[in-house]
């Protein structure tokens, strides 16, 4: 490991020189674009809790009519990256959507991929390139790049739900924007979830002799997806994560393109050490209440609050109650990193 020359060690002439043609040396920058062993990172282990969130978020349903937001969203930005940046993660944007009784938040399309994943409430409803996916506690929706989607609110209380996007891959690329629409033809079926797919294992035969669907199942209920967490953890080890993620049913493969998105119970005082990994992460809290300890930051959670984890960390995740299970939902940019090629596990 030798020191390398800094840019210092250069006469102002010759830099000045580089700068005024647009160039700039390697040498003196390569330790901190590669770093040894471990990249360096800014994300923070942090926690939003819903507590701080909810009032504020109900603050804004009444500051702020629909028409003036067109999503009425808080972002939760993480503060090592720049509150600005929106970003929870370097890939991953996380919000809180409010949509009150009788509202509807306007179609359109955009290039990065959204999912949501429902918080609280009753009767939202998206719209998803035509197939209307009601949305209750847990569901997860899909709203892939370059589908159209609107939001409504068919119900009485406030519904909230957690976005979670590739906006800052997108963004980073100077790839993203949107296109505005008009409200869409609603095609008169329940989702998918609720005729073509309604279990693993199981697909329309049709489906066999047409191209593979990029995006055949658009919602995925957490009722099912609680149910078979259960089922699996009747034949997991304690201490072995019980773990579901969310796939493409006529492919296997993961749902989205750039984001990954999987389902964690944990059993009653259980604690599951999840092997470190090169993707970053982000937690949302379904049920129960428990201790998160991120790169040796300890994070409280209860239901709702959700939490940041960054590439590389170590992670132990702990339910704390000794009587109840606990469910967390989990956001990741593994299937980036996978197509990209870099990503790693690094078994303890
Ligand atoms: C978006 O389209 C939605 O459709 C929510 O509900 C949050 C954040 C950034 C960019 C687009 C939505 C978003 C978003």
């Amino acid at each position: 490991m030798s020191e390398l020359g800094t840019l210092e060690d250069l006469p102002l002439e010759y830099r000045n020189s580089l700068t005024e043609k647009n160039l700039v040396p390697l040498w003196p920058s390569l330790r901190a674009a590669l770093p040894y062993g471990i990249p360096a990172r800014r994300t923070q282990p942090v926690l939003w809790k819903y507590d701080d969130i909810r009032p504020r978020l109900m603050e804004a349903g009444e500051l702020t009519p629909i028409e003036k937001a067109e999503r009425r969203v808080l972002v939760l930005a993480n503060p090592g990256l720049g509150l600005a940046n929106m970003q929870a993660t370097p890939s991953i944007y996380i919000g809180m959507q409010l949509i009150l009784k009788g509202e509807t938040a306007p179609n359109h399309l955009h290039s990065p991929s959204a999912v949501r994943f429902v918080v609280e409430g009753h009767g939202g409803y998206t719209v998803v390139d035509g197939e209307k996916l009601p949305m209750e506690k847990g569901d997860l929706i899909l709203t892939p790049s370059g589908l159209w989607h609107e939001h409504g609110h068919e119900g009485s209380d406030a519904v909230v739900w957690l976005d979670a996007l590739d906006l800052p891959t997108v963004f980073a690329l100077e790839a993203s924007y949107s296109i505005e629409g008009d409200p869409q033809q609603v095609c008169n079926q329940p989702d998918a979830s609720q005729n073509n797919f309604v279990r693993s294992g199981l697909i329309p035969y049709s489906a066999l002799n047409r191209p593979k669907g990029r995006y055949p199942l658009k919602r995925f209920p957490w009722k099912d997806v609680r149910s078979s967490l259960e089922a699996l953890a009747t034949v997991t080890n304690m201490g072995d994560a019980v773990q579901l993620a969310y796939v493409n049913p006529e492919t296997g493969d993961e749902c989205m393109p750039v984001l990954g998105f999987s389902a964690l119970m944990l059993r009653p005082g259980e604690t599951v050490t999840p092997i470190r990994r090169s993707a970053s992460a982000v937690m949302n809290v379904v049920e129960g209440s428990g201790q998160a300890v991120v790169d040796g930051v300890e994070l409280n959670w209860n239901e709702n609050d959700t939490f940041a984890v960054p590439t590389h960390a170590n992670v132990k995740i702990t339910n704390t109650s000794s009587t109840k299970p606990a469910f967390l939902f989990q956001v990741d940019d593994a299937p980036m990193q996978r197509k990209l090629g870099f990503f790693e596990e690094f078994p303890a």
